[in-house]
């Protein structure tokens, strides 16, 4: 059986390649979910994307990976730096999971520099863009025996 990896794309992802492109890249949702899914492939892992602008969506989905997936990848937007419950389903699951900013969050606001996340995730990819997405999947597979 293919071992399944979860990825989540939190709040305003789904706007990627539309606006912004001086801060996030041309690249398009769809494009971060092919890069991730060919990068699982190369491992050995399928992928299953969600991408939502609800909290309870994303905790919803984070749960349910319980179920059917040995690790996440996720870049929670800007739910990175206001959830706890976020955190919360995410250490709740017991998955291994990888944290990704396509921009560098250490140097733009201060509010991006403080992540919810930093201390539990297992992985963590900081600035490298939309191929940050490759690298998680790469270190994080590597964490799964
Ligand atoms: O750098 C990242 O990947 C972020 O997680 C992206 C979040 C931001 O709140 C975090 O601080 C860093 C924003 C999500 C993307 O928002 C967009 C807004 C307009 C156009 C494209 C993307």
């Amino acid at each position: 059986m293919t071992r399944r990896l979860l990825l989540v794309n939190g709040p305003n992802l789904n706007l990627l390649g539309v606006r912004d492109p001086a801060v996030y890249g041309t690249s398009t949702l769809a494009d971060v979910e092919r890069i991730a899914t060919d990068a699982a492939a190369e491992a050995g892992f399928e992928v299953r994307s969600i991408q939502s602008n609800h909290e309870g969506v994303l905790i919803d989905a984070i749960h349910a990976a319980r179920e059917d997936c040995v690790g996440v990848i996720i870049n929670p937007g800007g739910l990175t730096h206001t959830s706890v419950a976020l955190r919360d389903a995410l250490t709740g699951i017991s998955l291994p999971f990888a944290e990704v900013h396509i921009s560098d969050v250490n140097n733009r606001e201060e509010f991006r520099r403080f992540s919810y996340l930093h201390d539990v995730a297992a992985v963590r990819i900081i600035g490298e863009g939309v191929d940050g997405y490759a690298t998680a999947v790469a270190r994080l597979a590597a964490l799964i025996p």
